[in-house]
């Protein structure tokens, strides 16, 4: 097996070849990511097809809170966030960052499409696995909806938007997916979506706020296992994308809450001393028993981080949506 380019051609034998397309920025993420210390590896890689499908079985776990206290808020808060989104009814383009499945997203399409609303539609995702699921299942539900899907980065994506329309637009950046940026990098992503945007301009965030520990602890640590196939999947890809020889029974989930900063951090930990070969990188990779590998951070806010977010980055905030447990809050940031 060999990579040519960001391709790896596998010969099976000599009448079957295969061949996988590996990302490259995971082919980095993997070199270098396993030679620091702490070793780490990006959440970001968590999504391939097998990652996604864990995902969702995660948002049904009964520990998840997370995906139903949204979808309760914005069940209940769908009226009231079309009035924001078109006062008087004028078009907009709806800007979704980091899809996913959308299963939330499609709550608020099914509404605005009774309503009548004159919207388009941007999912932008960088996983292709799961737009082209979001994309097909969208188009054949609502078969008369503009529907603009940007398979890319996001502020790529935002710029190209903001070329082919003069409409509002209104970011969609659900699911605490925020919670994964280290905190200077938050403000700083927002700064770059205030640049991105015009006066008038929404941005939507779902923010997971801070609660009893045990509570959001249990979230990351579920009884079924799932967050645990989650966190080991990273590996199977590296195994499957890089040729290497990772034994998933030699590594276990582990789970930090932290309560003074906020933070939720998920550790693959090796469970004996051992060796891994990553053939396609040509790398050979030690543990040590017990040593670690820092894969996630899902950061958890209070009011006022948010407050000063948006301060920070020149939004104001426009409108406060929670749940009634007061588990989670979509906050809308006006530009
Ligand atoms: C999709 C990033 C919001 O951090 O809660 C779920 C991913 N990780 N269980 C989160 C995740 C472990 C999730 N986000």
């Amino acid at each position: 097996m060999a990579i040519h380019g960001n391709t790896i051609d596998d010969s099976i034998d000599n009448t079957v070849l295969t061949s996988v397309t590996v990302d490259p920025a995971f082919v980095d993420e993997v070199r270098t990511g396993l030679q620091k210390t702490p070793k780490r590896l990006s959440s970001r890689f968590f999504y391939d097809a097998e990652g996604s499908r864990i995902f969702q079985a995660i948002m049904h776990a009964p520990e998840y809170y997370l995906t139903r206290s949204e979808y309760d808020i914005l069940d209940t808060s769908k009226a009231d966030l079309l009035q924001r989104f078109a006062p008087a009814g004028e078009d907009f383009e709806l800007v979704e960052l980091g899809a996913g499945d959308g299963l939330k997203t499609k709550l608020l399409l099914r509404y605005f499409a009774e309503q009548a609303a004159d919207f388009a539609y941007a999912p932008v995702d960088i996983s292709a696995d799961a737009l082209d699921e979001l994309v097909a299942d969208v188009r054949q539900q609502w078969p008369h909806l503009r529907l603009n899907p940007r398979h890319d980065d996001y502020f790529a994506a935002l710029e190209q938007l903001a070329q082919e329309s003069s409409a509002r637009r209104v970011v969609l950046f659900l699911g605490s997916n925020v919670g994964n940026f280290a905190p200077d990098e938050a403000a700083d992503f927002y700064r770059q979506l205030y640049d991105r945007l015009r006066p008038g301009d929404l941005v939507l965030t779902g923010f997971d706020l801070q609660k009893h520990p045990a509570i959001i602890h249990a979230a990351y640590n579920d009884r079924q296992g799932l967050t645990k196939a989650f966190n080991l999947n990273l590996l199977r890809r590296i195994n499957r994308e890089l040729d290497a020889d990772f034994d998933l029974a030699a590594f276990d989930h582990y789970e930090t809450y932290s309560p003074e900063t906020g933070e939720a951090r998920s550790y693959l930990v090796s469970q004996t001393a051992q060796m891994v070969q990553v053939r396609a990188l040509n790398m050979t990779v030690l543990f040590q028993s017990g040593e670690i590998i820092h894969t996630e951070i899902s950061r958890k806010f209070t009011r006022s981080q948010i407050e000063q977010l948006a301060q920070r980055s020149g939004f104001s905030v426009a409108g406060w949506f929670t749940d009634t447990k007061g588990y989670f809050a979509d906050v809308l940031f006006a530009r």
